[in-house]
């Protein structure tokens, strides 16, 4: 089913289940290479959820700021290349989503233990507004804050779940978004996490 939540904005709900362990699989090899870690924010937070990536591009936070970067700042290699099932499924999301050649080349992985949130924020990182961003949920359900291009309008909240995967296009792309807190729960795939993948092309280097 495709259902639009606001404009730009597709929700294919169950889109992966099928494939759910698959990815999951994917992503316990990337996890094996570049551990999840919750990475310190510019302001000197450190961040509840716990992050890795997986393509030649990865997104990092540390005091000084943002970036994209290749290599692991902690581990010093590339960022594991992206498998196979992951390129896939974000590519067929993209063109199910109305987005034809879709060619990411970064993947956030992001894991949210109990509590865990992602506070309201835009996404400003990446230069080039044509791409859409895929996103894809496993695990624990989670309550997706959907705002606006102002951040003082209130979010409406989107229940989202296992499976679940959005395509985020064109103007839904600078929309303020963020994740409330998960709550106690157990799945049979991820047990006590919900897990999170962004595909984004990104058009940076460093
Ligand atoms: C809307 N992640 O990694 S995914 C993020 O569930 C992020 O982990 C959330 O926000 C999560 O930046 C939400 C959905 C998402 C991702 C990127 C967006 C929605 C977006 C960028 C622009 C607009
Ligand atoms: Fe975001």
């Amino acid at each position: 089913t495709k259902e639009h939540p606001a404009e730009g904005v597709a929700l294919l709900r169950a889109f992966c289940r099928e494939q759910a362990a698959t990815l999951y699989e994917a992503i316990r090899n990337v996890e094996a290479h570049s551990p999840f870690r919750q990475m310190v924010v510019p302001g000197g937070h450190t961040m509840s959820v716990a992050m890795t990536n997986t393509g030649t591009f990865g997104w990092t936070t540390d005091r000084t700021g943002y970036r994209y970067t290749t290599d692991d700042p902690e581990t010093g290699s590339p960022w594991p290349i992206m498998a196979a099932p992951l390129l896939s499924l974000a590519r067929s999301a993209a063109a199910e989503g109305g987005f034809a050649d879709f060619l990411p080349n970064s993947c956030l992985i992001n894991r949210y233990s109990v509590g865990a949130r992602l506070s309201l924020h835009q996404d400003k990182n990446e230069q080039d507004y044509t791409h859409p961003i895929v996103s894809v949920s496993l695990g624990l359900p989670a309550t997706f804050l959907l705002g606006t291009l102002r951040r003082t309008e209130t979010p409406r909240r989107i229940r989202i779940e296992h499976g679940d995967v959005l395509v985020w296009g064109g103007p839904a792309r600078l929309i303020f978004h963020g994740v409330a807190p998960i709550a106690a729960g157990h799945h049979p795939l991820t047990g006590a996490f919900r897990i999170n993948l962004t595909f984004r092309r990104v058009a940076v280097s460093g």
